[in-house]
């Protein structure tokens, strides 16, 4: 299969925690031995989305906010590829808030990555929805994005990362590769991935993240627990870290393409072959 991309040099400031979320992917892919054509990955826009232009698969550069709409048409279209959708806070939890909550009530069966920064980084540092009071001149709380996902009860994968920790965030990204190609439904991973130019965060963030794997009541298929915990971490001013919730769901595409072997790619689209069909459809518009 010939290939539509050949990767570029990242374009990320040196020292940008992005770098980190790169590697670990790269290292996911090559353990699970995913082979590159059978990966797409859809990104949003900011410097988080260009990810997409820096490996060596197929991908798409979505609209600001709207990749989880393009990946469930592509999941849905053809369920054996691995789709990884990737982008920024403020393109999930600002512009993409509605589609973010929504694909994690469908429980689609890909994997969401948002690089967490705490602003805008593209744009030059602004406040984003995870941005503490203080920061920028920003009076509004912040936004946890991993409570909100255990919220939404369809959810079966919530974990959060640090690019600091890129052992931790290989073995969690391995896991949300496989929880979506096991047809359990979406996988959201969080990575808190540090904008050295505008909010460089590294120092706090080594300090005050905490593995929630370290919680004797740790129990990360029992949502009302991790719930707790969660909640408990983030009110004593730590940021919860690692595996959140996970759970076997049936997932969207399962739902709805219960045959494998006849989903959309499947179809037999050729002209002449089709030309009463496509006839009969035409008339349905006169
Ligand atoms: C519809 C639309 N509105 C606004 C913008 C301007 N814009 C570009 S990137 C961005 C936010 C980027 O922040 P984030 O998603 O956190 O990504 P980061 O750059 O921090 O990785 C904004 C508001 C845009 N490109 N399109
Ligand atoms: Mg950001």
């Amino acid at each position: 299969m010939t290939r539509v991309f050949e990767p570029v040099d990242s374009t990320w400031c040196p020292g940008c925690g992005d770098f980190a979320v790169l590697s670990s992917l790269r290292k996911a892919m090559a353990e699970l031995e995913i082979k590159t054509e059978n990966l797409v990955m859809v990104t949003g826009i900011g410097c988080s989305g260009g990810i997409q232009n820096f490996m060596l698969n197929y991908g798409y550069h979505a609209l600001h906010g709207r990749l989880l709409s393009t990946a469930t048409g592509i999941k849905l279209a053809n369920p054996k590829l691995t789709v990884i959708a990737a982008g920024g806070d403020g393109d999930a939890y600002a512009i993409g808030m509605g589609h973010f909550m929504h694909t994690l009530r469908r429980n689609v069966g890909i994997v969401y990555i948002v690089m967490n920064n705490e602003t805008y980084g593209l744009t030059k540092g602004q406040p984003s929805p995870t941005s503490k009071s203080g920061f920028e001149g920003n009076i509004e709380e912040p936004f946890d994005a991993t409570l909100a996902a255990l919220a939404v009860r369809a959810t079966t994968f919530i974990a959060r990362g640090f690019s600091g920790k890129p052992d931790q965030l290989t073995n969690l990204l391995k896991q949300a590769i496989q929880h979506a190609q096991q047809g359990k439904g979406l996988a959201f991973l969080e990575v808190l991935s540090p904008c050295i130019t505008f909010n460089d965060t590294y120092k706090l963030w080594r300090q005050i993240t905490h593995d929630v794997t370290e919680e004797q009541d740790y129990n990360p298929n029992n949502r009302t627990r991790m719930i707790s915990i969660t909640l408990k971490v983030l009110e004593s001013g730590r940021i919860p870290i690692g595996l959140i919730y996970r759970s076997d769901g049936v997932s969207y595409e399962k739902k709805v393409l219960p045959n494998l072997e006849n989903t959309p790619v499947n179809t037999d689209i050729d002209i002449k072959k089709n030309l009463s069909a496509y006839k009969e459809i035409l008339t349905l518009f006169k």
